[in-house]
């Protein structure tokens, strides 16, 4: 069995939170356990639709996505959220919440291999001034000063970051 909780991946666009999370579910279902990802995907066409990246629509976007996903951690799952959250003073509200059910992981991927990666050319637009408050380019990103597991994915496959959050989360949640 295992305890809820709320593993809260925080980076640049590109860094990876959404391949990771999904691919983290996978490996916990397979375990058993009941694991759930919140990501832009799902929750930016429903939930928060009706909000964009101003510093204030990005604030209420992961107050949203904070209070949901500690919802469900009291419920029992294993949450994990992939939003870039780019402001510290936004994920500790999340924190504040709950403490004990927060861990914080933070998708180290450097703007450089972000850029070099640009999966869906939005940093090609941005660069061009097409896409407005863009993160790392336009806007800012505060990394955590204090995650509680700090994740470089530059040069390491998907699987093996993977690996190293399971082994992370069976050692915290596991029971
Ligand atoms: C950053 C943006 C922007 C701007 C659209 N800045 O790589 P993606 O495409 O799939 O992930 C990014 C996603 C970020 O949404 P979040 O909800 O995670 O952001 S936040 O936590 O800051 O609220 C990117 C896309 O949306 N995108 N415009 N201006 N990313």
């Amino acid at each position: 069995g295992h305890k809820g909780g709320v593993v809260w991946l925080t980076g640049l666009s590109g860094a990876g939170k959404s391949t990771i999370a999904m691919e983290l579910e996978r490996r916990l279902f397979q375990k058993g356990w009941q694991a759930s990802v919140l990501d832009g995907d799902n929750v930016r066409h429903g939930l928060c639709s009706d909000l964009g990246f101003s510093p204030d629509d990005r604030a209420e976007n992961i107050r949203r996505v904070g209070e949901v996903a500690h919802l469900m951690a009291k419920a029992g799952l294993l949450v994990v959220t992939a939003f870039i959250s780019p402001y510290r003073t936004d994920r500790d509200r999340v924190r504040a919440i709950d403490p004990d059910a927060f861990h914080e992981v933070y998708v180290a991927t450097d703007l450089n291999e972000c850029e070099r990666r640009d999966p869906k050319g939005l940093y090609k637009k941005a660069r061009k001034g097409e896409i407005p408050e863009f993160t790392g380019i336009s806007a800012p990103y505060e990394p955590p000063a204090e995650p509680e597991l700090h994740l470089d994915t530059t040069g390491k496959s998907i699987d093996e970051s993977v690996a190293e959050l399971v082994a992370y989360i069976e050692a915290r949640f596991g029971n």
